[in-house]
């Protein structure tokens, strides 16, 4: 039944998962007040290590690219150490662990950095507050400056070689679900009028600058990429966004890096401007590994496997309600329903 998941999956030379389920990236709000991981949070994912692959909860790489309260850092000594503790544990479960590299741009709140500017790609707010904190109204950011993406660009490296300090097996780029790097591939928050917008590769600039140089500083073996050609969170849809996808997912492909992983909730949600769904439009454009994911169970995701709709398959929720979800589905047994109130605490 879901038996194709369980084969073995060569990423590359370097890295091959034990099976094809990866656990997404979940934001859990639980790193203490110095956004360092906990022993709790080892264990949670220490329990969860059969998975192929785990990508860890989405890691600001400095402190304004922080939009929820208590989310893990990866800018300091005291959270490298804490993310050791994290990647020990993973490793000695036998497991593999990637850390997702994060900055909120115009989701970011000065609430947690102290003040200071909201960074984005051009000075368009998003609507609304952060959630469970409905006092703090998202601000105008201020559009980057060229010597702001520089520096963004050299942060989001150094991350990276503080993850491959930290133990992690490689990084995840989080250019999806509406943050920062989201907001400079996507018309609704990108109106930029130099080299970084207008035409799909002035758009694609900013992404390719943070993979160039996260792959110069830890290979392309190690680096994978989230991206959500459909707008769906965060972000209003324009169909003058499937042309930078266009641009972007050939010259991704060129880097040939781990993954390409699809940022979505549902995946058979469709997207007129893409022609379908998020997993078939990326398998249309991006020729390499494609892991999808969006409201799948193990058994409609080893069909979609098998129909070659992608190559891997992340589990998000379902992973939350289980964390032996994987020898559960290996043993045919049934999984327990995710809800909203388990994200109180880390089983
Ligand atoms: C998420 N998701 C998410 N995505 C991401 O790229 N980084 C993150 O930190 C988070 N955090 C997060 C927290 C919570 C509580 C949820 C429910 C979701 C999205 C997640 O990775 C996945 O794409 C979706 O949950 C869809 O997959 P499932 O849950 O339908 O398997
Ligand atoms: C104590 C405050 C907790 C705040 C948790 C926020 C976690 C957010 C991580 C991103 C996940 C968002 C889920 C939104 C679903 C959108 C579907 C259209």
């Amino acid at each position: 039944m879901s038996a194709n998941l369980f084969q073995p999956y060569a990423l590359n030379n370097t890295l091959t998962l034990a099976n094809k389920i990866i656990m997404a990236p979940l934001t859990r709000c639980m790193a203490d007040a110095n956004l360092v991981p906990t022993q709790q949070m080892a264990d949670y994912y220490a329990r969860r290590a059969e998975a192929g692959l785990i990508i860890s909860e989405a890691t600001i790489i400095r402190p304004d690219g922080q939009g929820y309260p208590n989310t893990p850092g990866l800018f300091s000594a005291e959270q490298i150490q804490g993310w050791k503790v994290v990647t020990d544990a993973v490793h000695a479960n036998g497991g593999k662990i990637f850390a997702q590299l994060w900055h909120t741009g115009r989701v970011a709140h000065p609430h947690f950095f102290d003040g200071g500017d909201v960074l984005s790609a051009s000075a368009i707010a998003v609507e609304g507050s952060v959630p469970r904190m409905r006092e703090l109204t998202y601000q105008t950011p201020k559009a980057a400056t060229k010597a702001d993406i520089e520096l963004l660009v050299k942060d989001y490296a150094q991350a990276a070689a503080n993850a491959i300090d930290a133990g992690f097996d490689g990084v995840e780029i989080h250019g999806a679900n509406g943050y920062l790097i989201d907001q400079f591939l996507h018309h609704d928050s990108n109106r930029r009028e130099d080299e970084y917008g207008q035409t799909p590769e002035n758009m694609s600039r900013f992404a390719l600058a943070v993979l160039d140089a996260i792959v110069a500083r830890i290979g392309a073996e190690r680096t994978g990429l989230r991206l959500s050609p459909g707008a769906y969170f965060n972000m209003a849809a324009d169909k003058r966004d499937r042309a930078v996808f266009d641009y972007l997912l050939p010259e991704v492909a060129k880097r040939d890096i781990a993954f390409v992983h699809a940022g979505i909730f549902d995946d058979a949600m469709e997207f007129d401007y893409l022609d379908g769904r998020v997993s078939s439009y990326l398998r249309q454009v991006y020729t390499g590994t494609l892991v999808g994911v969006g409201s799948y169970t193990a058994q409609t995701g080893a069909e979609a496997i098998a129909a070659n709709k992608f190559d891997l398959l992340a589990i998000g929720r379902p992973f939350i309600a289980n964390p032996d979800y994987v020898a559960k589905v290996r043993q045919g047994e049934a999984v327990v329903d995710y809800n909203d109130a388990m994200l109180a605490e880390l089983i």
